[in-house]
């Protein structure tokens, strides 16, 4: 899966002393547990929301930003450097979301003496604007999505590359993200309104009203590989993550590795990766994004589609199935450390999956829910992690985005880990707001997800059924496995931990109950 660590000369290391995690809620704690393991001192950064928030406890030294709005606060790239000033941090981790891709703030990092926790902001434009990323897969001979690589300069060009590459396509912002400004288009006749509308969205969204076009691939998978690129010219790939259970280009679920994704195909996409990256001189972590228009078997195409210059939300699942700890890998990348091992020396061991467990109504349009946790249970066990920012008595704020924890389950099979999950949502207890743990249940328990029959738009089309009328059948493997988990629970409970205990149900006769309902 390509990879290259050349020699490195011991002054190119410069070791951090004291890092400023620009960021919030379950990242901002995350980085400093990682900065706490290397024995870096910590500055947290807060906004008047946050003053009783975890991540302000658990830092070294605090700092207040400004009023809750993020644009009075955490996106006040001034400010959170004047922090750095006064606390004498020698280098800055911008988590993700925020600042964490702003070119111009990684730039002002380095300006100011800091070191930035990722990639140079001239890495990061080269190949955080998707079309400028489309251009680098082209000149890197990575294939891609087939559509214009510049952004379109008026509604003759878009008809002439609709026309050349066929509807239906995909009106894209180039300095958008996550969906955010795309519009499907099926026919020529609703080219000239969602031309419009893309525009302007982008403009409103991004400050930059550019849009691309690209050939809509229908019912595809979302597939993502992790990078890691040190400052020597060593970059491996570390597997990948299929995100396809997504929500108004919201991502609910996140697994690793894919379970369609062959041996063969998870090479060539790491091989396409490492390839861009180095192009553009890329360093630290970062996700190159592609689709699968099938079912990932061994020459299977895949398409390029975008570059993530960042840490991602769901890098657990990536350090569950490697061993690796990516966030003290950042620090110590950005420490001028060569990575120790080539692509050979990565394996992946079992399979992971990640849940976002959100203050929503997911029941009712998924309303944003914040308020006051008054109760709060974290499920805990072999293979299960909770990456959480917040505690009983915590009061949600409505500023920002909603998500409350990350809860990962890792197994040696992706059956295992359903299991292990459905186990650990029992578990997940959340009183005084509400939240989207019930969805999760609904999504593992159904027999489409758990034959991995998925796409990019799965999780709509299963929402856009009463829960009545779909009758999933869960495997009995998974329903067996999970009834063993609350057999020995209960057993637990009553002190004798049999699988087949006398008074309750066998954990087989429970899967047939289990079966039996659905
Ligand atoms: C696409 C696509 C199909 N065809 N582009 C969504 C967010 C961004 N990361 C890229 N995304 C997609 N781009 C083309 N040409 C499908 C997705 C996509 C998606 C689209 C609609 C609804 C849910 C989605 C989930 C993942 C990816």
């Amino acid at each position: 899966m390509g990879g290259y660590n050349p020699p490195v000369s011991i002054g190119a290391i410069r070791p951090l002393r004291k890092i400023l995690i620009a960021n919030r809620g379950e990242i901002a704690l995350r980085v400093i547990r990682a900065c706490r393991e290397l024995g870096k001192a910590t500055v947290a950064v807060y906004s008047d929301a946050d003053r009783g928030a975890l991540h302000v406890a658990a830092a070294d030294e605090a700092y207040r930003l400004g009023p809750a709005p993020a644009s009075e606060s955490y996106l006040r790239a001034d400010v959170i450097l004047d922090a750095a000033r006064r606390s004498g941090a020698d280098a800055i981790h911008p988590g993700y979301g925020f600042l964490s891709e702003n070119a111009a703030f990684a730039e002002a990092c380095v300006a100011a003496g800091l070191k930035f926790i990722g990639p140079s902001g001239a890495a990061m434009r080269a190949l955080g604007s998707k079309t400028l990323a489309r251009q680098a897969a082209d000149r890197a001979g990575i294939p891609r999505v087939p559509g214009s690589v510049t952004g379109l300069k008026n509604l003759d060009e878009a008809r002439r590359v609709a026309g050349e590459i066929g509807y239906p396509v995909m009106l894209k912002a180039a300095a958008g993200g996550g969906g955010k400004g795309m519009r499907m288009v099926h026919a020529e006749a609703e080219l000239a309104s969602a031309f419009a509308a893309a525009a302007s969205e982008a403009e409103r969204s991004f400050g930059s009203g550019e849009v691309y076009l690209e050939k809509l691939l229908v019912r595809p998978r979302h597939i993502e590989i992790q990078l890691l690129a040190d400052e020597h010219g060593g970059c491996i790939s570390l597997g990948e993550r299929e995100c396809s259970v997504q929500r108004r280009h919201q991502k609910v679920i996140e697994e690793a590795p894919s379970a369609v994704v062959s041996a063969e195909l998870r090479a060539r996409m790491g091989e396409a990766a490492v390839r861009l990256a180095l192009s553009a001189g890329y360093t630290n972590a970062g996700t190159v994004e592609f689709l699968v228009d099938g079912a990932g078997s061994p020459g299977e195409a895949f398409y390029f589609l975008e570059m993530n210059t960042r840490l991602q939300v769901e890098h657990p699942v990536t350090e569950l199935v490697t061993g690796l700890d990516l966030v003290r890998l950042q620090i110590e990348v950005a420490e001028g450390r060569p990575l120790p091992w080539t692509q050979a020396d990565v394996s992946l061991r079992g399979h992971a999956i990640e849940c976002r467990i959100y203050a929503e109504d997911w029941e009712n349009g998924f309303m944003p829910w914040p308020g006051r946790i008054t109760s709060l249970t974290e499920p805990q066990g072999p293979g299960i992690r909770v990456d959480s920012g917040v505690y009983a008595g915590w009061m949600v704020p409505l500023e920002y985005d909603p998500m409350l924890a990350k809860l990962i389950a890792h197994g040696s099979t992706r059956e295992a880990a359903v299991a292990r999950m459905l186990g650990a949502l029992e578990g997940y207890k959340v009183a005084g707001i509400k939240t989207n743990v019930g969805l999760f249940r609904r999504i593992l328990e159904d027999g489409e997800f758990c034959r991995a029959e998925i796409d990019t738009g799965w999780l709509e089309r299963l929402l856009d059924q009463p829960a009545s009328a779909k009758q999933g059948q869960v495997p009995v493997e998974i329903a067996a496995i999970a009834a063993a988990y609350f057999s020995a629970q209960a057993s637990r409970s009553t002190g004798s931990a049999k699988l087949d205990d006398a008074e309750g149900e066998s954990a087989w006769a429970l899967a047939g109950r289990h079966e039996g309902l659905r």
